[in-house]
């Protein structure tokens, strides 16, 4: 008796704590959203930021609908611009077939053939070969002036039946340091869902047909590659790391699921894993989502986070680890845990990039089941002492049934204000349409008072440089421009460029004159033909104020891909 008593005003403290607590949380601003167009549609299934497909100098949104047109399945793609998101889409691709389930994941690859412009990939994973019945596929477009191909120009077919070839999919930054992205694909079903990763080696002429490198899961079941994640560059050492979830992997506990970190090299990928880390308890699902968390403590190492939306009947958390030379501890640095029962939270992780310009990147978890899947999705911000277990924001989804959260992201910057913005899909939204979906857009704006941001430019027409775009030096060079709204001081711009490959370690920087913040510009110096380049910049100011955090391009910060190439 007393201890149900006891137990009962623990629940009455929990109610008015969570009640406080909601007031407490403000709203995020939300900009943009769309829905589907059709019943089963599945809208928002994905989306990604696909940094600037168009050379716009606005970053773009992907978003794919499985569902659609008896699950052909399309994929959409809407431009950023000066005021945010268009409503109309510039370019939409349909599935080959019914049933392919096109759209099922899309993402961005960065410019992987030197034509200055970003391509992307949408997979269709249930797509059926001539031989192998739900083998999957995926389909790279590449991007242009005018907008994507409209065929794709790469594409490659699980060969297994069943293998679900695509059903993760993510560009893994440069795991080699050759200056080309890297492009890993999952197929969680091959050999009765022991699972499977395929890397493949970005080049000069692109992806390659057959796969550099492939992992398959330690046991049947595991489902590895159901997770994939660019970590970023973890240890430091200058190349992109990989992290793997295999989330029905049995190690401890039946179910508690397993992350696989592998580092970067010269050579690739090890065949073996560098560091390995298994769920708490059964049935976590430990690994279900993972990403690079970007670098949530400004120590320069990238930091990784973790979902495990099974944990505590499914209650959920999220792992956050932090990088250093040695990789991540043995332990996590921080855990977020969702606050109900079936919230499911930890179902998505990912990084939010710095939403308010602090310097230390923040990270977005969610979980779809909160309150009978309204759903939920949080804003964690990251600090000197790593990601605060206390959400920024958190917004609930407009109704039972919807499963808001089921995915969330960065949205890179979509209007061009230097502040990035985030996403987040409900893909089970509506009523009429049943199963629509939809996908919001949050903007960061208001949270950061003086943004400013680097832009590199040609010298010879000021064109944007996009991520991985090609220059020809002896003609032209590359100038780092400041815009900067509301700063009016005197500033020095101040630049790390290193080689693909190479760490940033505060050594060879370069650095202009004092100039007026309004016009401040760097010309790129020292640069060699035929070597592709990463570079970070800061501001020191003359009135004697500690210099501003390092800034890197957005959209690549975590995959540790190379912002620019100079070509021979
Ligand atoms: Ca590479
Ligand atoms: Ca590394
Ligand atoms: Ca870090
Ligand atoms: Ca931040």
């Amino acid at each position: 008796m007393k201890f149900r008593k006891k137990e009962a005003m623990a629940c009455i403290a929990l109610l008015c704590l969570s009640g406080c607590d909601k007031e407490t949380y403000p709203p995020a601003k939300l900009v943009w959203a769309q829905t589907g167009t059709q019943p089963q549609e599945f809208f928002g299934h994905k989306a990604a930021a696909v940094g600037d497909v168009t050379g716009s100098g606005y970053d773009d949104l992907l978003v794919g609908a499985p569902g659609h047109s008896d699950r052909k399945g399309r994929a959409v793609l809407y431009l950023g611009s000066a005021k945010g998101l268009e409503n109309d889409p510039l370019w939409t691709a349909e599935g080959e077939n019914p049933g392919d389930a096109f759209g099922d994941v899309v993402g961005a690859l960065g410019d992987i053939n030197g034509n200055g412009y970003t391509a992307f990939f949408v997979t269709a994973s249930e797509y059926s070969s001539a031989t192998a019945k739900h083998c999957g596929k995926v389909y790279v477009y590449s991007g242009g002036p005018k907008g994507p191909s409209r065929k794709p120009i790469w594409t490659a077919e699980g060969t297994t039946p069943g293998e679900l070839f695509g059903d993760c999919a993510a560009v893994v930054g440069d795991v080699n340091g050759d200056g080309y992205p890297d492009f890993m694909i999952g197929a969680y079903g091959f050999d009765q869902f022991r699972g499977k990763v395929y890397l493949y080696l970005g080049s000069a002429n692109g992806f390659s047909k057959k796969a550099d490198w492939v992992y398959e899961g330690e046991a049947k079941g595991d489902w590895q590659g159901y997770g994939i994640g660019p970590a970023g560059d973890v240890n430091g050492d200058g190349y992109g790391d990989v992290v793997l979830g295999a989330k029905y992997h049995s190690q401890t506990f039946r179910n508690d699921g397993k992350v696989y970190l592998f580092y970067g090299s010269a050579k690739g990928l090890a065949p073996r894993p560098d560091w390995t880390h298994s769920g708490e308890t059964a049935d976590s699902r430990f690994g279900h989502h993972l990403s690079g968390a970007g670098d949530v403590n400004g120590d320069g190492f990238a930091d990784i986070i973790i979902g495990a939306p099974g944990y505590d009947r499914s209650r959920g958390r999220a792992y956050v680890f932090v990088g250093s030379p040695q990789g991540p501890k043995e332990r996590p640095d921080a855990i977020l845990e969702g606050q109900v029962t079936g919230e499911s939270f930890g179902t998505d992780v990912a990084s939010a990039d710095d939403v308010n310009g602090d310097g230390y990147a923040d990270v977005l978890a969610s979980g779809p089941g909160y309150a009978t899947f309204p759903g939920a999705a949080n804003l964690f911000l990251g600090s000197r002492d790593g990601v605060q277990t206390r959400p920024f924001y958190r917004e609930i989804g407009e109704g039972g049934g919807n499963s808001y959260g089921s995915i969330v992201g960065s949205a890179g910057d979509v209007n061009g204000d230097g502040i990035p913005d985030w996403f987040v899909c409900a893909p089970s939204f509506g009523s009429d349409p049943k199963e629509a979906g939809k996908v919001y857009l949050y903007e960061g704006a208001g949270l950061n008072e003086s943004p400013f941001r680097f832009n590199l430019r040609r010298r010879s027409n000021h064109s944007m440089v996009g991520p991985g775009a090609a220059i020809r030096l002896g003609n032209d060079s590359l100038l780092l421009s400041l815009a900067a709204k509301g700063l009016s001081e005197e500033v020095k711009l101040e630049a790390e460029v290193k080689e693909a490959g190479q760490p940033f370690d505060g050594d060879n920087l370069i650095a202009s004159d004092w100039v007026p913040a309004e016009k401040g510009i760097l010309e790129m110096t020292g640069l060699a033909p035929g070597k592709a380049y990463r570079w970070r910049a800061r501001l020191v100011f003359k009135n004697g104020r500690k210099a501003s955090h390092w800034v890197v391009p957005a959209f690549w910060r975590l995959a540790g891909s190379p912002h620019f190439r100079t070509l021979h």
